[in-house]
């Protein structure tokens, strides 16, 4: 054994143990209880960065954990490899985005095993090989003909100039990110999944989830959003509109119909169109609300605007003519892109109301006690809909609650025809055709007289082309009628080729099925393994993913369980979504008023005593620059440190450690140079007393009843560790205090002196004690102690140390002891002696004697194990 701690060579003799024993190979041995740890694969970028290491970190640790109880762990990993990235970057370096695809997942695959995690490599998924994706188009083509996909028309970004569809991301205040020309919406054919089939599913069994956090369940039932409400008919006025017909709109407040005072609709409705017929200066306003495009959250909170018509509908209750408007803030989207406005009641219809000086009408009005209406206070009860409110203003419905309400006002509108109940949810159907060329293409054939024919089992996959270099003028597949042109499945008639490819959320949406049985040839999934393995025990990941990539994910679950390919109902049964990596930015203001932010690495800091920073200078001038704060590590703010540099600097453990140490899975991990030199030096140490320790020679079994009084405390220390670190990684994740646990422990050890078979016997024991404790956590260091420390067999098949409750066992106890509650001393006791010898003892104490000299006790009050106060006057 090497007197110093030398990381390098301790990590590459572990890794090729593992390597050599493919000790992290599992299959579906039996008896075995299973878990399945999964992290959220990542996309292959280029190389890893902390945010990575960090989830890759929190997987391996519990991984490792669960298989020191005896499990049988699955722990995979895997590359989400289509996407845009790989485009930009071939068009910026003339590769094929295949090439610098493949080469980016070489390259981070050799940094996670440098990281020394437990993966199962044999279950490699890269998602942008055809043996991955087949089964993704064989899927598609059993919901396209279930009627699960179907087609129809979407919005685009066009571009005009570079004639091509353009994402999101890539319109840059409403310009074309390449060509700079302003964005048209174009209306295309694409293809969607019908995920609001199962919003239902979707919603309810997320309480079947109790292992999930909260928060993130909250946010999944906000996008799904399910309103109960009603439906209500409008009928048209005709003599301004001309027409028979009725407008619909859905309300979750049909309590407030007599409040209607006007009625607003979307630019893209039907009677908006109809009213610039009548008026073409409305147009304009239109053309604005449709070219906006805008989000719907930012629809919320911008200004609300609209114009009038010269349009009425019928009030369904009173007859009453309600002038129609058009309004920027509905949208055609929800619900029937119309709404009947009641601005005493509702705060967007109020600004509207109050900007275009139309009616508000109260109708709604808080109760207290049994009918004292409180008129004045009504716009704080917007939204209120419950018995502490009563109908106003309402006719024949005053008085009612909100359920009386709704139903007096719903069997009046039922028994007219103009109205229902009705859920609505807010969640959408998924349309997932892109037209970009890194991606799975879509299985689609266009036959002139067959239509949209699902490609055969029997010919997928329908392989992407792998040489191909985007020219970002659109897609490169539709360019190419070597991919293109085919014949019909079904009449064998010339025919086109889909083109488009599918979002790449499809890809993760069940790469974790597919973990199950990778290499399976005979379908998408091998049911006795996904069975197995399913559903996934602990699942890791970014709180950025709370929404769209869970929710696809458990809608893909679903839909393989409806197709026969798994049982279970959900994918994921424990969620831990880790917080972020931040580190403290530094900047100076450039004379333009901008920012030029510099690098951490590149910045000395000034600490006062209580390592507080009171300064920083840039190391290559020294001179001064300005402290922006801590933030999320990020390229615009230039505060990314690099773990290949710290791996490389310290060792993987040492990563390792500091990163579980600096603070719990599910908080914001602050980078700290000083932080990862502790974690160095504490290895150093636990180092430096196991060579101690084995450089000593050999060291016999502790026997418990012949140890000293002394010795029985270090025993103690041993076992306060274990149980301390079993509860804070078997049952919080906290493998900070887990940490701190050993860190204590370690202190006690050192303090151990090496003279007696004893306490050699018992340096033993706390060195095994502490080596099974990290291993999860530096498990290369462990490795090699755990074999010089002269153990059979690998660190990774031990199991988790068993607390000995003998050794916890206090013979005697110090308590302290107060008078007045003021700290007057210490008082040694039985641990098992009564209430009344702790208080005798107490009383005999010659400090108490001195300190209530002259003083009568009043009481005596014992805290069991802990102290004594004796209060006198
Ligand atoms: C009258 C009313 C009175 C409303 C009131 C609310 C409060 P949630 O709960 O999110 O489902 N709405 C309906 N369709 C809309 C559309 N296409 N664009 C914008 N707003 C729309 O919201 C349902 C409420 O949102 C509906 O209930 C409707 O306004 C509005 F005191 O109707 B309400
Ligand atoms: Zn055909």
């Amino acid at each position: 054994m090497h007197e110093q701690y030398q990381p390098l060579e301790v990590e590459a003799q572990a890794q090729k143990y593992w390597n050599e024993h493919h000790s992290f190979r599992v299959d579906e041995a039996d008896g075995k209880e299973k878990f399945y740890c999964l992290s959220m694969f990542p996309y292959p970028s280029g190389k890893l960065h902390m945010g990575h290491v960090r989830n890759y970190t929190i997987g391996d640790v519990i991984s490792r954990y669960h298989r020191m109880q005896g499990k049988n762990v699955l722990q995979p990993m895997g590359w989400d490899a289509f996407g845009m990235p790989a485009e930009n970057a071939a068009m910026k370096n003339n590769v094929a985005p295949a090439a610098w695809t493949y080469d980016n997942i070489a390259y981070m695959k050799s940094q996670l095993n440098s990281l020394g995690l437990a993966i199962d490599w044999s279950r490699e998924v890269t998602t942008c090989k055809p043996d991955y994706y087949r089964w993704e188009q064989w899927l598609f083509t059993r919901l396209f003909e279930k009627g699960v996909i179907y087609r129809k028309n979407g919005t685009v970004n066009w571009d005009p100039v570079d004639q091509t569809v353009l994402a999101n991301e890539q319109v840059i205040d409403g310009r074309g990110w390449r060509s700079g020309a302003l964005i048209e919406k174009r209306e295309i054919p694409m293809y969607y999944f019908k995920i609001t089939a199962y919003a239902e599913e979707l919603l309810s069994s997320l309480d079947d989830l109790p292992g999930w956090p909260e928060q993130v369940k909250t946010m999944q039932r906000n996008w799904i959003g399910k309103s109960r409400g009603m439906e209500i008919a409008f009928p048209y006025d005709q003599a301004s509109i001309g027409e028979a017909g009725q407008m619909k709109v859905f309300t979750t407040r049909p309590d407030t119909l007599m409040g209607a005072t006007y009625v607003a609709v979307a630019a893209e409705h039907h009677l908006a169109t109809l009213a610039a017929q009548r008026d073409p200066s409305l147009q304009a306003f239109i053309d604005e609300c449709k070219r906006g495009g805008v989000a719907e959250a930012d629809l919320a909170t911008q200004e609300k605007k609209g114009v009038a018509t010269s349009l009425f509908v019928e009030h369904p209750l009173t007859g009453a003519k309600l002038p129609v408007w058009i309004a920027n803030y509905v949208l055609m989207t929800y619900g029937e892109g119309a709404v009947m406005a009641v601005p005493g009641h509702d705060e967007r219809d109020f600004e509207f109301a109050n900007k275009y000086q139309l009616p508000i009408r109260q109708v709604i009005a808080k109760v207290e006690g049994d009918n004292d209406f409180e008129p004045t206070a009504w716009k704080e009860w917007y939204g209120v809909k419950d018995e502490s409110v009563r109908t106003v203003n309402s006719g024949k419905y005053d008085g009612l609650g909100y359920q009386a309400a709704f139903d007096a006002i719903g069997a009046d509108l039922a028994a007219k025809g103009l109205g229902q109940a009705r859920t609505q949810f807010r969640l959408r159907d998924w349309g997932i055709s892109r037209q970009r060329y890194w991606g799975c293409p879509i299985p689609i054939i266009h036959c002139a007289s067959c239509g949209d024919v699902p490609v055969p089992a029997e010919q997928l996959p329908v392989v992407l082309p792998e040489n191909v270099v985007p020219d970002g003028a659109g897609s490169p597949l539709a360019k190419m009628p070597e991919f293109y042109e085919c014949s019909c499945p079904k009449c064998g008639q010339p025919a086109k080729r889909e083109t488009d490819t599918m979002d790449t959320f499809v890809e993760s949406s069940w790469y974790f099925a597919r973990y199950a049985c990778p290499q399976f040839e005979d379908g998408m999934l091998d049911k006795k393994a996904a069975n197995y393995w399913l559903p996934v025990d602990q699942y890791i990941g970014g709180i950025e993913h709370a929404i769209l990539h869970l929710l696809y994910a458990r809608f893909f679950h679903k839909l393989m369980r409806d197709e026969g390919l798994i049982d279970s109902d959900e994918p994921f049964k424990n969620l831990l979504t880790q917080g972020m990596v931040v580190a403290e930015t530094y900047y100076r203001t450039l004379p333009n008023g901008s920012k030029d932010w510099f690098n951490p690495a590149d910045v000395e800091v000034e600490r006062d005593a209580k390592a507080k920073v009171i300064g920083a200078r840039l190391k290559t001038d020294g001179l001064p620059v300005e402290i922006g704060g801590t933030e999320k590590m990020s390229k615009s703010k230039n505060n990314g440190v690099d773990p290949q540099a710290m791996i490389d600097a310290y060792g993987a453990d040492t990563c390792r450690l500091f990163m579980m140490f600096a603070s719990p899975p599910d908080m914001s991990l602050e980078w700290s140079d000083s932080g990862v030199e502790g974690a160095s030096r504490f290895l150093r140490r636990v180092w430096r007393l196991a060579q101690a320790h084995v450089s000593a020679g050999f060291a016999a079994a502790v026997a418990q009843d012949t140890l000293t009084d002394a010795q029985k405390e270090i025993r103690r220390a041993i076992h306060l560790a274990i149980k301390q670190a079993s509860q804070d990684v078997g049952q919080n994740h906290k493998f900070n205090t887990a940490i701190a646990a050993v860190m204590t422990l370690m202190n006690v050890l050192e303090k151990v002196a090496q003279d007696d078979a004893g306490n050699r016997a018992l340096l033993q024991e706390g060195l095994e004690t502490v080596t099974l404790l990290l291993a999860p956590i530096t498990p290369h260091i462990c490795h090699v102690l755990w074999h010089e420390l002269g153990k059979e067999g690998a660190v990774i098949d031990a199991s988790w140390p068993q607390v000995d409750e003998a050794a916890l066992v206090q013979d005697t106890l110090q308590l302290v002891v107060q008078v007045n509650g003021k700290l007057r001393g210490h008082i040694e006791v039985p641990a098992e002696a009564s209430r009344e010898d702790v208080e005798a003892c107490a009383r005999a104490n010659e400090n108490v004697l001195r300190f209530t000299d002259g003083l009568t006790i009043r009481k005596v009050i014992v805290v069991p194990g802990k102290l004594v106060n004796i209060v006198a006057n």
